[in-house]
């Protein structure tokens, strides 16, 4: 059990700028839920170079689960999985040709030995990724397991205090 650190914990990385759209859900549920983190955009395949001294540099830096986010052709999250031990979790962006059928497929079918936690395409696998993360350091951090549950507890009420379907 550990205070929660005031440096990152919890590196967002994403393939593109115009990943921010579906990623910036993630960084709302990390902020709600007070877990430090970090964003930056880095590509498997614009900037591989950057791509690999993040992934080897983040543990030494007090990373403790990293959340990528690429769309297409998206190799980001299982080259940075390749290339650190830490957790990673792969958001499919959801592609304007295929959907994002291809982003989570290229995410999802990893080799045996290497794997990235996939979660689903687009703003609800962002949100996920940051609830997922939140899980993952709530044995640690008390602060982060309290927000935890009360996000959840807060979401169970919102529910059953609005039964009715017509109603928005
Ligand atoms: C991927 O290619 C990115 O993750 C993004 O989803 C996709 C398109 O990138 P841009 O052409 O919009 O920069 O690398």
């Amino acid at each position: 059990m550990s205070n929660t650190p005031n440096t990152p914990i919890v590196g967002v990385i994403m393939g593109s700028k115009s990943d921010w759209e579906t990623m910036q859900h993630a960084i709302n549920i990390l902020e709600q839920l007070g877990v430090p983190y970090e964003t930056e955009v880095v590509s498997a395949h614009r900037t591989p170079d950057k791509l690999f001294q993040y992934a080897e540099a983040a543990d030494g830096r007090g990373i403790e689960v990293i959340i990528a986010g690429a769309g297409g052709a998206a190799h980001l999250p299982g080259m940075v999985a390749a290339k650190t031990h830490l957790p990673v979790l792969g958001v499919p962006v959801q592609s304007k040709a295929l959907n994002g059928m291809d982003s989570l497929l290229s995410i999802a079918q990893m080799p045996a030995g290497i794997p990235v936690g996939t979660l689903a395409i687009g703003k609800a696998g962002a949100a996920n990724s940051a609830l997922l993360s939140a899980s993952m350091l709530s044995n640690k951090y008390p602060a982060i397991k309290e927000a935890l549950l009360a996000f959840r507890k807060n979401q169970t009420e919102t529910v059953l205090d609005n039964p009715d379907p017509r109603e928005q």
